[in-house]
């Protein structure tokens, strides 16, 4: 295996140039550098990257087709969600609020139901809920009307009729917990910007402050301009130790020696979903351990529901996701994104993060939190 170094001030060029000259390669390793200085901002960053030309062998061609079918299977089942959701969802999020009931009764199965049924169902459409899972889920709490032969509610109120259905419906982690002397480790994966850092704090917190744990804070973030600066701060308000991995290897060593902690929270760096390369990195840097991960996505409520479900299907597609926590609900109008994403995707459904403040702002999601948020109480 020869290994080829490049040398340059842009990761990204650096690939590239990479790339063109050797075709499929394989990333070993990288690492940044900074020229000295007399002020550390205007110091100039420099990269060098560790390259080898991937063997074309029979395993590397079998690797390459079945990622290629991989890809190729979830651009079929996108297609046949969208041909099938075709009539009812396309019409709702461009329709005016004083059309909004007409919507509703365009909606073939309305004709199946009556009453505080149809309501029900009104109300959550106008939260973001998809028209066919606000069907599913109001006839989860439905009986039959003997005087008009359709189905109606069962239940007292809306929100019993929600909280059944969720029940059904929905699956929930609960509170993350850990027992002490028995590793676990969490790693907070999801697109740039979506909370990951601020929520993996919120979560640290509990661990130390209500579950007594002994918690440490792994960043491989190594790549935003001050990246690690937040994560140092909020470690040194816990009290708790963090470490920076910039490769496999490192990480491997960091956490063998952290066997006395009892929660390891790894802080991944932000990426594009349509980034395979860079998604493929970070699977490639906690890969390497030989413990079990608990992968965490996180999803902003800010996204659309075909936007969250194409990151959801391009991040499982790398990770087991253990649980989608969301995130910036505080900024959105449209809750209806936590019981569309969590029925379509069948992952459990973890926290939602409700504002910036550490460690306040967050909300164990269950069956009751999420009705409130939908009816707005
Ligand atoms: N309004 C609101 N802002 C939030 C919430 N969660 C996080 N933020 C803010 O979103 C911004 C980005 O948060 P980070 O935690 O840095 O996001 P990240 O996913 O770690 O970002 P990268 O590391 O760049 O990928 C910060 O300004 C946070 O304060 C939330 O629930 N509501
Ligand atoms: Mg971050």
């Amino acid at each position: 295996m020869s290994v080829k170094i490049y040398e340059g001030k842009d990761l990204d060029v650096l690939i590239e140039k990479a790339k063109n000259e050797l075709g499929d390669i394989e990333i070993l390793y990288y690492e940044v550098e900074k020229a000295p200085g007399i002020l550390p901002f205007f110091r100039k960053k420099k990269y060098r990257l560790f390259v080898t030309k991937k063997e074309n062998t029979e395993e590397n061609r079998v690797e390459h087709l079945e990622e290629e079918i991989k890809e190729l299977k979830s651009l079929l089942v996108d297609l046949k969600e969208n041909v099938t959701k075709l009539p009812s969802q396309q019409i709702v999020p461009s329709v005016p609020e004083h059309l909004e009931e007409k919507v509703v009764c365009a909606i073939p199965q309305i004709e199946e139901f009556t009453g505080d049924a149809v309501e029900l169902i009104n109300i959550l459409i106008k939260k973001g809920v998809e028209p066919s899972i606000a069907v599913d889920i109001v006839r989860a709490s439905c009986g039959l009307d003997i005087e008009t032969e359709k189905l109606d509610l069962n239940t007292g109120t809306f929100k019993e009729a929600l909280i059944n259905a969720f029940k059904k419906k929905l699956k929930f982690t609960g509170e993350f917990t850990a027992e002490k002397g028995k590793q676990k480790i969490i790693a907070f994966v999801g697109p740039t910007g979506v909370g990951k850092t601020t929520n993996l704090f919120k979560i640290a917190s509990k661990f130390v402050i209500d579950q007594d744990l002994n918690v440490g804070v792994i960043s491989t973030d190594t790549f935003k301009v001050g990246g690690t600066q937040q994560a140092r701060i909020y470690t040194s308000i816990l009290n708790i130790p963090f470490f920076i991995a910039t490769d496999q290897k490192k990480l491997k060593e960091i956490v063998e020696n952290l066997s006395e902690l009892d929660v390891i929270l790894i802080d991944t760096v932000g990426r594009s979903h349509y980034d395979y390369f860079r998604l493929g990195e970070i699977k490639t840097i906690l890969g390497g351990l030989n413990s079990s991960i608990d992968y965490v996505l996180l999803i902003s409520c800010n996204y659309d529901t075909k936007e969250a479900m194409e990151i959801v299907n391009r991040y499982r597609s790398f990770f087991p996701i253990s649980s989608l926590f969301f995130t910036k609900i505080d900024e959105s109008s449209k809750p209806g994104i936590l019981i569309n994403a969590g029925i379509k995707s069948g992952i459990p459904l973890s926290y939602v993060s409700t504002g910036q403040r550490v460690p306040e702002d967050i909300k164990l999601l269950s069956p009751f939190v999420i009705s409130d948020f939908l009816l707005g109480a």
